[in-house]
């Protein structure tokens, strides 16, 4: 097993790719600081094909060491090589990520892209930064809703979608019983981060009122991003497909 001491981590992302695990080596751990209150954000992303990795958040007991005291907070274990993700609110401490290879789902050696971020919990700069392909509507033909849920314990939702040529969309996020927010996101150089310049839109309106991002237009792929705000909720979100007279 081997452990990589992140340090301190704060908005910025920190990203490792292209690490692997085998089966004489089939556990990667990730330790890192964070200095107050803060929703932490995890993703695994890029698995190779044919293989299975699965992501796990441990607390530490206070001897900064991964050990069997630390407790498990949270964990995510999607099938085949779907993303991994984590959005968990969490006090100042010293945390460690843990990345591990399925093996009854993996063929060999698993490859896999490694980020981590603290951001501002309860505030419009909550929204995690990294872009686990979390939930997939592929593309677009007609209108979509889910319904989900955001909170302390899974702070942002992430969405991929797409529009083809002469389609566009309404983003809706209602049915609230507190206040969660939502963002649109082009990551346009595909590295799986919010980068500057790169979101779109955003829909911050107080309180239970619906959220609406409107008349999106343009072909391409996208990411909605839903953030708690305040409170655990739950949410319906609704893509109101519509089709344009131009490409
Ligand atoms: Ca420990
Ligand atoms: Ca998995
Ligand atoms: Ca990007
Ligand atoms: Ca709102």
């Amino acid at each position: 097993m081997a452990t990589f001491n992140l340090g301190t981590v704060g908005t910025n992302p920190v990203v490792r790719n292209n690490f692997t695990l085998n089966t004489s080596d089939p556990t990667d751990v990730f330790q890192f600081r964070i200095d107050g209150t803060k929703n932490i954000n995890l993703a695994v992303t890029d698995i190779s094909t044919g293989d299975d990795a699965e992501l796990f958040l441990f607390r530490d007991n206070g001897n900064g060491i991964f050990d069997s005291n630390d407790q498990l907070v949270n964990f995510s274990t999607r099938s085949s090589n779907k993303d991994e993700s984590i959005n968990e609110r969490e006090n100042a401490g010293t945390y460690f990520a843990q990345v591990r290879r399925f093996a009854p789902g993996s063929s060999g050696t698993v490859s896999y892209d490694f980020a981590v971020s603290a951001t501002t919990p309860n505030s419009t700069s909550g929204f995690s930064n990294l872009l686990p392909k979390e939930f997939e509507l592929g593309n677009l033909s007609a209108d979509v809703t889910r319904s989900g849920s955001v909170g302390d314990f899974d702070t942002t939702d992430t969405y991929q979608f797409s529009l083809g040529l002469f389609e566009g969309v309404n983003i809706t996020l209602n049915r609230l019983l507190a206040d969660a927010d939502i963002r649109l996101i082009q990551d346009f150089n595909n590295n799986r981060i919010v980068d500057a310049g790169e979101e779109i839109a955003r829909s911050t309106r107080g309180g239970t009122a619906s959220d609406v991002i409107s008349n999106i237009n343009q072909s391409g792929d996208y990411f909605l991003q839903v953030q708690q705000f305040s409170g655990n909720t739950g949410y319906s979100l609704t893509f109101d497909h519509f089709t344009t007279p131009f490409a």
